[in-house]
């Protein structure tokens, strides 16, 4: 049994060893405790129990097919306005492009992500998923955020629900996690006044989820937030994940300052990189993975968490825009036997999956 420096740490190792939901107040503690080890140690009980040993990660290419927004989000540093330097649309003919110059690698997933284009029309997604399902027959398409769906609903004059059916027929294998952010009103307000509210985000996931697409979930820490924010946030997905069952996994994703609004502000810390996954794994007691993105947290405190609370490390990305832009001094791509080494020398057992979690060349 461990021996916890912090005696608010016993009662909830009670909770957690009997398999008990954690309230929002132990959610403050966890948030709050200077027993870094002693929250680990309980991550891991719980990533061990519905994970056992195994570390996933997936072979994937990201796809940002433009940087042009709409919205002025205060953390972004990848958005640009229509003529402004450094912005680029790509062309449907240019994604693809960019899609076959990976021809002849081994991937499973297309991750894609953009900003919201003032004048790219609806159909331009649905062709766009439509060609890459037809090209890429065997390749998941996990494309995007509620946000962005959620602005395809505007610019198409239809329903949430008609856009989700209608790219799932395209070939929409999933919805990432990105655009959840911090769900309280008072922070999103200032962070990102122009987006959706966080009910709105997670009516989107929602309505997926009922329309059979599974999707995953962020949070992104580190700037504004308070630690009542944080816990909120995952009470919440805690909450819409009981009702559906849909989200796979929990990413959550440390804030990059340079080149944004709050440039100012110190980056997150090893310690704050690690709690997060762990409150992740105890808090979100329904969920089955919890992701440690490398990109943003780096390889080494990726490494670590898996003794923190993550069973996934993401995948091998190759090109990655939105981290980078905000000063990200990660590589962009990691070679697949890289990771398993990361993994293997951190005492777990690689496998390599696909977006769904089922196993790769097993
Ligand atoms: O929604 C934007 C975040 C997200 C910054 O679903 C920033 O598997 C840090 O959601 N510093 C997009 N973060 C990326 C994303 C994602 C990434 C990897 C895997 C998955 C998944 C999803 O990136 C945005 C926003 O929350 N972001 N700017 C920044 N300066
Ligand atoms: Fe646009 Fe997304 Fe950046 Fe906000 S975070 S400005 S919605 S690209």
């Amino acid at each position: 049994m461990f021996r916890f420096s912090d005696p608010a740490l016993n009662k909830i190792s009670e909770k957690v060893l009997a398999g008990e939901r954690l309230s929002f107040d132990d959610g403050l503690t966890l948030d709050g405790t200077r027993d870094i080890l002693g929250l680990g140690w309980l991550a891991n009980v719980v990533r061990e129990r519905k994970n056992g040993n195994n570390a996933y990660y997936i072979n994937n290419r990201h796809i940002n097919h433009t940087n042009v927004c709409v919205n002025t989000c205060k953390f972004c540093a990848f958005s640009r306005k229509e003529g402004e330097d450094g912005a680029y649309t790509m062309a449907l003919e240019a994604v693809m492009k960019a899609a076959h110059e990976y021809d002849g690698q081994e991937f499973s997933e297309f991750h894609i992500v953009g900003g919201l284009h003032p004048s790219l029309p609806y159909d331009y997604y649905l062709e766009m998923t439509r060609r890459l399902h037809d090209e890429f027959p065997g390749t998941h398409i996990q494309a995007f955020t509620a946000v962005e769906i959620a602005y395809f609903a505007q610019i198409s004059g239809k329903s949430v629900r008609d856009v989700l059916v209608e790219l799932k027929s395209a070939g929409l294998g999933s919805l990432p996690g990105g655009g959840a952010e911090i769900f309280a009103d008072r922070v999103r307000k200032k962070i990102c006044p122009e987006k959706i509210s966080g009910n709105e985000w997670l009516s989107v996931h929602e309505t997926a989820h009922e329309a059979g697409l599974n999707s995953n979930a962020t949070m992104l820490y580190g700037h504004i937030e308070k630690a009542e924010d944080r816990v909120d946030h995952l009470v919440r997905l805690r909450a819409l994940q009981d009702k559906t069952g849909g989200f796979l996994t929990f990413i959550p994703l440390a804030f990059h300052p340079k080149n944004t609004d709050y440039s100012r502000l110190p980056r997150t810390t090893g310690q704050m990189d690690l709690r997060m996954i762990a409150m992740g794994r105890l808090m979100l007691d329904n969920f089955p993975h919890i992701k440690a993105f490398w990109i943003m947290i780096g390889e080494k405190t990726a490494q670590v968490s898996l003794s923190f609370g993550a069973d996934d490390m993401d995948g091998t990305v190759v090109e990655e825009r939105i981290t980078h832009s905000a000063g990200a001094e990660t590589a962009q791509m990691m070679a697949k036997r890289r990771l398993e080494s990361l993994i293997i020398e951190a005492g777990r057992t690689p496998l390599e999956r696909d977006t769904v979690y089922h196993l790769v060349n097993a």
